[in-house]
């Protein structure tokens, strides 16, 4: 730490000093994108180069210095330090040893944070409201008058409300704006009658909807990392904290001081070695993608064939497991976990390492010795990141990887997590009141080009509609905030083209960003954002520790941007419900007054000025071990599942799911319901579903270089974050492509450009191409030179709760 604070003091000097701060110049330089890298400074033409982009000057100006919060949809939300001088931002840097003292925990920014000021600068940065003038998609647009964007914006919604009703309004899944007033424009639309709801999220939506018939709602959290420092073996599965929990304070730091502090061997079960593994490749163990639900049915296997499960408590906590402990109704019908694992029901497959091992490419011996270990080392921790469950199968995956250490009774003890990701503590905040939706009616979030598109056809039964039997209407008006989902985030981007070019299906798109992300390029009026340490704005997360950071503008607002609240205050205005919209406050006097109902409730909190002053707080957590009530006394502590214990069979799946319309590879071969056990279903696009055209598999992963389209377009980030397709050196050599080669990844939804990345690093016969990169094509099927994977994704949804597979996908890859 001395290291870091003795850069940021001369950092400082070097700003008063020079004309201008280094900042990504710098950073990129170093290559390294962590919270705690050391930094070096620029070299004095890229800060002169850095002054002709911004217009920052500084000499002997006075420096101010405000705080602020990265708001992106990343865990860190870590503190930003502005160093402004005559209203600019001159620098950026973060809360360091300097600020807290060398012995107290900093949520430092990564170097995406510390680039802000590129973004803020940017020449790509929305300034004015705005009307399309080409078609949509088309990216045409015209500056106009803030009167302008919001008397139509508004006309617009009223003539919708007043054809369609309100469950033709929308306001689609975004995730750009993390704070504690971020939902104003969901205020607004509950004002107006309500809008569409949605359910699930795009991060989790299938380990979300499973975990609960497992767990119920009290068992969802796993245990913290701090927790997993007394256990003996560790099994992650796909999860990789160096790169999706970064920034200073979030489980990343938590997972470092794992490392060094436990006597554990660590496994890393992951298609791809991730930087979470790097320095102990040793702890790589290579799975095909999609297939963790076979190596832990291999695993069962041994467990059972060696009498090495824990009968007492899988009797004593959980339902399901064998004949002894099924519900009444299922008795005798062989439909137990133990029957599908032995091949005595559903598919009447015995599930043997050696069939374990033709899917998940892990030797029979491996997944032998894996089990031996596992039934013989204890405490066993075991985790599970959301890329194994963002699949066809998604669902199932993550319900095998929660059983397995129930199986060896691993759970509620210390050292032990019940097989879901690591818990995460943070104060809580109030946060702004949406107010309450009279429509009642909801639809999965990746479902909303289907309700675009066909919404009418859609039903509880074949579209997880929820709160209504069907859609009456399809969507007609959509608010985006803060999202890169219409096109870039979603699915299958030329099938999203195709929907959302087409005006006469949804008819009128709002858009509030900052930069024109591909998704933006759909709306009819855009309006410009600022960010949110562009004004007040409050925030709380953590990890082991939990911290809240509050900030203030940095710069007054520049050009016409205006903050959300305000925009639908205006519109709130246009529509006469102002006076309900505001309740006579501003945002500030909002986020003060939900701040002082956090310290009624939690009186450590310090006051509302010194939060201003310190910008961050932060506090300690103790180590969570998940379950442990439960474990202790399962009968006073029940969980609320229909059994009030653990379930491994699920009749209420059953129930819930019954008559639902199934498509092909939805559920096991042979059968016409969705299994009620977790069991080992194969993907649609994946190792054992590959073709003759699309011979290997495409699987995704969420980037260091950004946060998912978030700093995407920023050329010094991509610059050292390259968008490249991870492909092993066997896949590499028979198609004659070599390190750096530019290449074509393509499957049947489309094609798209980047470089080759030849590395052992990826098993045999998958791609991995990093999600998120800038959609650069026509939406018409001309091949996407910005290399976005959701180029190549699908729109069809995982079969129960209807989320996003993203993860699953097939493909061929050609050297360009
Ligand atoms: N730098 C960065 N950090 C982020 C984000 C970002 O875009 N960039 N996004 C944030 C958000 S919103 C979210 S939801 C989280 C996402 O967090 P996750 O969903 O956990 O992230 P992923 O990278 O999708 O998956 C985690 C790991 O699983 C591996 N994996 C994928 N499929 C499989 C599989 O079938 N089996 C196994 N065993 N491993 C598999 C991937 O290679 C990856 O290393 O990250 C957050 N943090
Ligand atoms: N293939 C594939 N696709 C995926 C995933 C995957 O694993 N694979 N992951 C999915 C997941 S987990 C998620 S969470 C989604 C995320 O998808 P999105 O929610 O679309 O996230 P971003 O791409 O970061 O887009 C955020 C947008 O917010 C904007 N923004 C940033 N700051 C501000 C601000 O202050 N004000 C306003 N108005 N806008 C701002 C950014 O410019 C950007 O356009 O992507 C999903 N898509
Ligand atoms: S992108 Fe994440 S790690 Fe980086 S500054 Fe923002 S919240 Fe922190
Ligand atoms: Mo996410």
């Amino acid at each position: 730490m001395l290291g870091s604070q003795n850069s940021a003091l001369s950092r400082r000097t070097f700003v008063k000093g020079s004309a201008l701060a280094s900042l990504g110049a710098a950073a990129f330089g170093s290559g390294m994108l962590f919270g705690c890298s050391p930094e070096s400074e620029a070299p004095k033409e890229e800060a002169a180069d850095d002054v002709l982009k911004t217009g920052a000057t500084t000499v002997g100006a006075e420096e101010t210095i405000t705080w602020g919060h990265c708001a992106i949809n990343c865990p860190g939300r870590c503190s930003l330090k502005f160093h402004v001088q005559d209203d600019e931002v001159v620098w950026v840097d973060t809360y360091t040893s300097s600020d807290a003292g060398f012995d107290d925990p900093q949520p430092r920014a990564c170097l995406r944070g510390r680039s802000y000021r590129r973004w803020m600068n940017s020449p790509d940065r929305i300034n004015y409201p705005m009307k399309r003038v080409g078609k949509r998609g088309e990216g045409k647009y015209e500056q106009i008058s803030w009167d302008e964007a919001i008397e139509t914006a508004t006309t617009k919604l009223q003539e919708v409300i007043d054809k369609y009703g309100n469950e033709a309004v929308y306001v689609p899944y975004a995730t750009g704006v993390s704070a504690t007033t971020s939902r104003p424009f969901n205020r607004l639309l509950n004002l107006m009658g309500g809008y569409l709801n949605f359910y699930n999220s795009y991060s989790t939506a299938q380990i979300s909807c499973i975990t609960p018939y497992m767990y119920g709602s009290k068992g969802n959290g796993g245990s913290s990392f701090s927790a997993a420092e007394d256990a003996k073996l560790v099994l992650i599965f796909g999860s990789s904290p160096t790169e999706t929990r970064q920034g200073g304070l979030t489980t990343h730091y938590d997972w470092v001081h794992l490392r060094e502090r436990t006597g554990a061997k660590i496994y890393m079960i992951d298609y791809r070695m991730n930087d979470s593994v790097m320095g102990h490749s040793e702890q790589w163990l290579p799975i095909n993608p999609g297939t963790d639900a076979a190596l832990v049915a291999g695993i069962a296997h041994e467990l059972i064939a060696n009498n090495q499960v824990d009968l007492d408590f899988l009797h004593t906590y959980c339902v399901g497991y064998d004949e002894e402990t099924m519900p009444e109704a299922y008795q005798g019908k062989n439909m137990s976990y133990r029957a599908y694992i032995m091949g005595e029901g559903y598919d009447m497959v015995e599930k043997t390492p050696e069939w374990a091992a033709a899917i998940t490419g892990i030797s029979a011996d491996r997944i032998r010795s894996l089990a031996e270990e596992i039934a013989t080392t204890s405490p066993l921790y075991v985790n599970q990141g959301w890329g194994p469950q963002r699949r066809s199968n998604g669902e199932w995956t993550a319900w095998s990887i929660m059983a397995l250490p129930c199986l060896v009774g691993q759970i509620g003890l210390p050292g032990t997590s019940n097989g879901t990701r690591e818990a995460r503590n943070s104060p809580s905040l109030a946060s702004m009141s949406a107010g309450e939706n009279p429509i009642k009616t909801s639809i999965p979030c990746f479902l909303f080009t289907d309700a675009i598109d066909h919404g009418t056809e859609m039903t509880s039964k074949n579209a997880g509609v929820k709160g209504a039997d069907a859609l009456s209407v399809n969507i007609k008006y959509m608010i985006n905030y803060a999202g890169n989902c219409l096109t870039n985030q979603h699915s299958d981007i030329n099938k999203a083209h195709e929907i959302l070019a087409d005006d006469s299906k949804c008819e009128f798109i709002l858009g509030i960003d900052t930069v024109m992300c591909d998704s933006m390029n759909y709306s009819d009026i855009v309006l410009p954002d600022l960010f949110r340490f562009e004004q007040t704005s409050q925030i709380a997360t953590g990890s082991d520790w939990g911290y809240v950071i509050t900030g203030t503008a940095c710069t007054t607002p520049k050009f016409e941007r205006k903050t959300a609240y305000e925009m639908a205050s205006l519109m709130a205005e246009k529509l006469g419900v102002q006076d309900e919209f505001t309740e006579g406050k501003t945002e500030e006097d909002r986020i003060k007054e939900q701040y002082e109902e956090s310290r009624e409730k939690d009186d450590e909190l310090p006051t509302w000025d010194e939060m201003v002053e310190r910008g961050v707080y932060t506090r300690a957590y103790d180590p969570v071990v998940s379950m442990k009530k439960f474990r202790d006394d399962p009968a006073g502590n029940a969980l609320d599942t229909p059994s009030g214990k653990i379930e491994i069979f699920s009749e209420k799946l059953l129930q819930f799911t019954e008559g639902w319309e199934l498509a092909e590879g939805d559920t096991l071969p042979g059968m016409e319901t969705l299994p009620p056990i977790p069991a080992y279903i194969p993907e649609w696009y994946g190792v054992e579903t590959t073709t003759d055209e699309f011979p290997l598999v495409l699987a995704g992963f969420h980037y260091r270089g950004r946060i998912h389209s978030s700093w995407g377009f920023l050329p010094e980030l991509k610059e050292v974050n390259p968008q490249e397709a991870w492909i092993n050196p066997v896949d590499a050599e028979g198609r004659g492509i070599k390190q750096g080669d530019t290449i074509h990844v393509k499957n049947e939804f489309g094609e798209i450009e980047l470089l080759a990345k030849v590395t052992p690093r990826v098993v045999p016969g998958t791609v991995a191409v990093s999600q998120g990169a800038w959609y650069d094509g026509d939406g018409l099927g001309s091949v996407d030179k910005g290399g976005s994977i959701n180029t190549l994704t699908t729109q069809r949804p995982s079969p129960l709760s209807k989320g996003n597979p993203q993860h699953t996908n097939i493909c061929e890859v050609t050297k360009a």
